[in-house]
């Protein structure tokens, strides 16, 4: 059977409403890569368990590369793997700059056997020649699997490595859409290394799950950061595009999420669809809304947090 090169899955021309769907069999990508690499079109996120890959994977006792982001920094020892995991946390680029790298690093605590952790980007090439000499150092066989949560960015991680370590570009798609790798695809990045893509995660409390296109475009970090303070002084309503509301009393905090948002602050009650939580945050914790992103609390706080239905938030000390 031949595989599609962007999403991993068999190709086939008999069903066009199923996954591989090619019209020509000759064709290098099936048609749903077609439509996410050249009209970046939205597709119904396939309702598939992608967890028992990963538990086969870690049978196998090879290095695993468990890749995260600055906003998605959680969930990490649902995973139970036993094989060594190197974590990298990727999109280096969005960090905002009051943000110590180092400090961040020691920040992130998992129960997994991590024998390494590294920050890095795809997009600016930061500290992936050190990612490629700790995969050396570490890997246990010439077969690297990567892993992690939809959207972290493990298939532009794995194109990017191949460009830069071997000989040709990579040539897996990649999206800011939910699931766009569905099946395993090996890449031989050169007689050293093999690094094997997986399907991301999912996290069905996650804003990614729930998105439109357009709503993926807002919540998808494109550049820096630039992290927003609020002194709340009485009481006031933060409201973050339709997603997402925060009732505040006296208060000070600071938001972490993509400034493509729309943050308004209100001083009236209104009506409000959401589903609402009556919370009580300690004193530096965050509180993280799945796939969004999260905001610190600097002091102890009462409030009340309104969320799309079947959207999670977990609370954590902070890692800022
Ligand atoms: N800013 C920034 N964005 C990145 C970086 N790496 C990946 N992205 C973006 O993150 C989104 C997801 O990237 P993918 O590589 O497709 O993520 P994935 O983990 O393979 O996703 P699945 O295949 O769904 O599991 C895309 O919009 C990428 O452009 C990076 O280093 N910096
Ligand atoms: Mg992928």
């Amino acid at each position: 059977m031949i595989k599609c090169a962007g999403c991993g899955v068999n190709l086939q021309s008999d069903f066009p409403d199923k996954e591989g769907y090619t019209k020509d069999l000759n064709n290098k990508y099936c048609e749903r890569c077609f439509n996410i690499i050249h009209y970046n079109k939205y597709l119904k996120v396939p309702d598939k368990d992608y967890s028992q890959i990963v538990k086969e994977i870690d049978l196998k006792g090879d290095l695993i590369l468990l890749v995260t982001d600055f906003l998605n920094l959680y969930n990490l020892d649902e995973l139970d793997l036993h094989s060594p995991v190197l974590l990298v946390m990727t999109k280096a680029d969005i960090l905002p700059k009051s943000v110590i790298k180092e400090h961040l690093l020691s920040k992130i605590e998992c129960k997994l056997n991590v024998v390494d952790k590294i920050i890095v980007s795809s997009k600016n090439n930061f500290n992936l020649d050190l990612l490629y000499n700790k995969i050396l150092k570490y890997k246990k066989s010439n077969n690297v699997y990567v892993i992690g949560y939809t959207n972290a960015g493990k298939s532009t991680l794995i194109n990017k490595m191949v460009k830069n370590y071997g000989f040709h570009d990579g040539e897996i798609t990649t999206s800011n859409l939910p699931s766009t790798t569905l099946d395993l695809i090996y890449t031989k990045v050169n007689d050293n290394l093999t690094l094997i893509d997986t399907p991301g995660l999912l996290d069905k409390g996650s804003m990614i799950m729930k998105s439109s296109k357009e709503e993926l475009k807002k919540i998808t970090p494109k550049k820096e950061i630039r992290p927003i303070i609020y002194q709340i002084k009485g009481k006031q309503i933060l409201l973050i595009d339709d997603f997402f509301r925060l009732d505040l009393e006296d208060t000070n905090i600071i938001c972490y999420m993509s400034n493509d948002l729309n943050f308004r602050r209100i001083y009236k009650d209104k009506p409000c669809h959401l589903k609402c939580y009556d919370l009580k945050i300690e004193a530096n914790k965050d509180l993280v809304i799945k796939g969004l992103g999260f905001i610190t609390f600097k002091k102890e706080s009462y409030v009340k947090l309104w969320l799309v239905d079947n959207t999670r938030y977990l609370i954590r000390d902070s890692i800022v």
